[in-house]
């Protein structure tokens, strides 16, 4: 087992790495910017190194910074967390060149998946199910014009580096295909240095289903149950829940093979998530995989009631896992709460934290680095903490969820515990009834 991970991130996900690390008696270190010198991570890990100034390119995204680090301080594995390094193939490759092991899976693993054309034309050799589409680079916009012709109106471009919806253009009829071809190179080219576009037929308000996969370094892979994550807005999620509300026991057994020989077809190792689009007549298709951690993993640890990151960790260190796939149990439901104006269209709230107060009692768990006094700051993720609910069925999770929110004292700034609290009364999501274009009209007014 490692003796000393060094984790290269902040906030939450830094405190919960740490927790784990010493449940398991590795040490920590913690880096940070001169922006978190008071930030709980600091506190709480065994050592912690200053690495720059608040802006994320001179300090969590500076690989040279953090490897200093990691050298002074002679830890023997870096845990990445979510976002900033975490899914650079560069970085792990850097890792491994030091010898340090990266916490995650290999530089070739994160560059292939995260390559979308590439991730896709995998997908298909291991038999998981893909959008029909381009199934390749589009050369030009004759070639464009075929293939959605081919495919049938409406149809979505999108960056092969692209991800998480960044680049994305839907096109519902050939007129508009010219104008919107030339404009996502454009973007992919601006956002990602990469102009190459692939198309897909466009799939009408699907639901956004993901399967937690773990792989282990003998072969192994196993799902631990799906999220539902179609509560979101500009394609950042705003809740998750597990079980989906849209799962049956039948499409949980063909996703969760589909997911299970996506994760085998390509020797996955660490924790890993296989998302996919469903469709109202529950046909599903593979969208992306996230070669990370993510926020939500707290929804599945709660429903099959294990410790993911510790899980993470032992894969790293060449564990064997059971290879037994998980059925949820429980329900579970995750709240993101940011540091936004819910009712001035999300806009951020950076500042200090004046009055804290955490809600708690059975099955509620908040995940958080925020305090009484804490500054929330302008540079990074306005995610200040997540609550997460568990109960026997849905709908004694979504009343423990409300009691919770009625709990959580904020002030100083604004957060989006509002918003939760309508989204939470609202009568279809209380039926599950819901998908990605939800929030499109959603009706966000202040409440008195
Ligand atoms: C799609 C889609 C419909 N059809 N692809 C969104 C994030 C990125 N991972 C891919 N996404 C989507 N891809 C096909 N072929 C719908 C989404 C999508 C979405 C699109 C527009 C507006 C909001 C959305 C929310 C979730 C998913």
């Amino acid at each position: 087992m490692f003796k000393k991970i060094l984790i290269a991130n902040r906030g939450e996900i830094a405190l919960r790495v740490i927790r784990t690390c010493k449940e398991m008696g590795i040490k920590t270190v913690a880096v940070y910017s001169t922006a978190d010198r008071e930030s709980l991570h600091v506190r709480f890990a065994d050592e912690a190194v200053c690495i720059g100034p608040a802006s994320s390119l001179e300090s969590y995204l500076s690989i040279p910074k953090i490897m200093a680090a990691v050298e002074i301080t002679n830890a023997d594995a870096i845990h990445p967390g979510y976002g900033f390094l975490a899914e650079n193939g560069d970085f792990a490759e850097i890792c491994a060149e030091y010898g340090i092991k990266f916490i995650g899976p290999s530089p070739e693993m994160i560059r292939k998946m995260g390559d979308k054309i590439t991730a896709k034309e995998t997908m298909i050799k291991a038999g998981v199910p893909v959008v029909p589409g381009s199934g390749g680079l589009i050369t030009s916009l004759d070639h464009a014009k075929k293939v959605a012709l081919d495919i049938g109106y409406p149809v979505i471009l999108k960056a092969t580096a692209g991800g998480g919806g960044k680049g994305m253009r839907i096109v519902l009829k050939e007129d508009e295909l010219e104008k919107n071809w030339g404009m996502a190179r454009q973007e992919a080219k601006s956002a990602f240095d990469n102009d190459g576009i692939y198309i897909e037929k466009f799939i009408i308000e699907p639901r956004h289903i993901e399967f937690q996969i773990i792989g282990d370094q003998h072969g192994n892979v196993a799902h631990l149950s799906e999220r539902d994550c179609s509560i979101q807005r500009r394609h950042q999620k705003l809740l998750e829940e597990s079980p989906s509300p849209f799962m049956t026991k039948s499409l949980r057994e063909k996703m969760g093979e589909a997911a299970i020989n996506a994760g085998k077809f390509i020797n996955y190792e660490g924790v890993g998530t296989v998302e996919f689009l469903v469709d109202a007549d529950r046909n599903f298709y593979f969208m992306e995989m996230n070669t990370r951690i993510q926020v939500e993993h707290p929804v599945t640890e709660e429903v099959i009631d294990h410790d993911l990151i510790k899980e993470q960790i032992k894969v790293a260190a060449g564990c064997k896992i059971s290879g037994k796939s998980y059925t949820p149990k429980l329900h579970a439901i995750e709240c993101r709460i940011n540091a936004e104006d819910s009712f001035k269209d999300f806009r951020p709230s950076p500042g200090e934290i004046t009055s804290f107060h955490s809600p708690k009692g059975h099955g509620v768990r908040v995940d958080t680095h925020a305090y009484a006094g804490y500054r929330v700051s302008p540079y990074y993720d306005s995610m200040i903490a997540k609550v997460i609910c568990r109960a026997q069925t849905r709908d004694e999770c979504i009343a423990k969820m409300q009691r919770a929110l009625d709990e959580f004292v904020i002030e100083g700034i604004h957060t989006t515990v509002p918003f939760h609290k309508l989204l939470l009364k609202d009568e279809e999501f209380r039926k599950g009834n819901y998908n990605t274009g939800f929030m499109n009209t959603f009706k966000l007014e202040r409440p008195e």
